[in-house]
């Protein structure tokens, strides 16, 4: 059984008061014992997450990470330093990275292989434009940029690795993907993974982005290759964010 995963990303949004409101409605509100929660804010508010959300059961997250573990790399920030804060997961190659700031798939690797060796577990992004869908690429898109990281691992490492599906033509738009679209490419990155060991692709935790919100939430849920989900703005409400959570327990 793999256990599921509800990820809020909260982009470049909210506020210290955002995170001691999710602080105090998650100290308040019971989370499905079964499902694990992480909140991912940037950078400047780890540390009061961290102080808010100590009497909760949500984890924190990062939204990226450089690959160097320190040194002259001017705004940037490494895995040992988010280690200090006690962040647990992190995201590599959201789609908003690698369209804004040009992240390629070798850098994407980097990223991931140096929060692997901080310990972090890291979300791998993956997902098709509309373009590429209308054209019918999407599954050479998405399994290019899964095996572009996946090829290149260990199997203890692979272990350790989430993948997010997030269709770029989902995110932040309020068009979803339908269920069905979802599964058939979740099902598709989980029998690449087959390919290499059937049994890490049954433990693979796959999760759905783009889109996600408290009244779609159980159904994308429900597919059987749907572990969780990465949500964007729907992760800025504790309400929502909650109903979301629920509907994965
Ligand atoms: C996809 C998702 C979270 P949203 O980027 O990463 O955002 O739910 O706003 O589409």
């Amino acid at each position: 059984m793999r256990r599921p995963l509800i990820a809020g990303n909260w982009k470049m949004n909210g506020s210290t008061a955002l995170v001691k409101a999710f602080g105090d409605a998650f100290a308040a509100a019971r989370l499905p014992a079964g499902v694990d929660v992480v909140v991912i804010p940037p950078f400047p508010y780890l540390e009061t997450a961290r102080q808010a959300f100590r009497n909760t059961s949500l984890k924190l997250g990062a939204q990226t990470l450089n690959p160097q573990p320190s040194g002259a790399h001017t705004g940037e920030v490494s895995g040992s330093m988010l280690q200090e804060f006690d962040v647990a997961y992190v995201l590599v190659g959201h789609s908003e990275r690698r369209q804004l700031y040009q992240e390629t798939d070798e850098q994407v690797f980097d990223r991931l292989m140096a929060a692997l060796a901080s310990g972090l577990t890291p979300i791998l992004c993956v997902g098709e434009t509309l373009e590429e869908r209308d054209a019918g690429h999407t599954m050479d898109v998405v399994l290019g940029q899964v095996e572009y990281v996946m090829s290149r691992l260990e199997p203890a490492q692979r272990s350790e690795v989430v993948i997010a599906y997030e269709p770029v033509w989902a995110i932040g738009t309020g068009r979803t993907a339908t269920p069905e679209q979802a599964q058939e490419v979740m099902a598709g990155i989980r029998s690449y993974q087959a390919s290499f060991d059937a049994v890490l692709a049954e433990q693979l935790k796959l999760l759905y982005g783009g889109s996600m919100n408290a009244n779609n939430a159980a159904e994308l849920l429900a597919q059987p290759d749907i572990d969780g989900g990465l949500v964007g703005g729907a992760s800025l409400k504790t309400d929502d964010f909650h109903a979301i959570c629920q509907s994965a327990g």
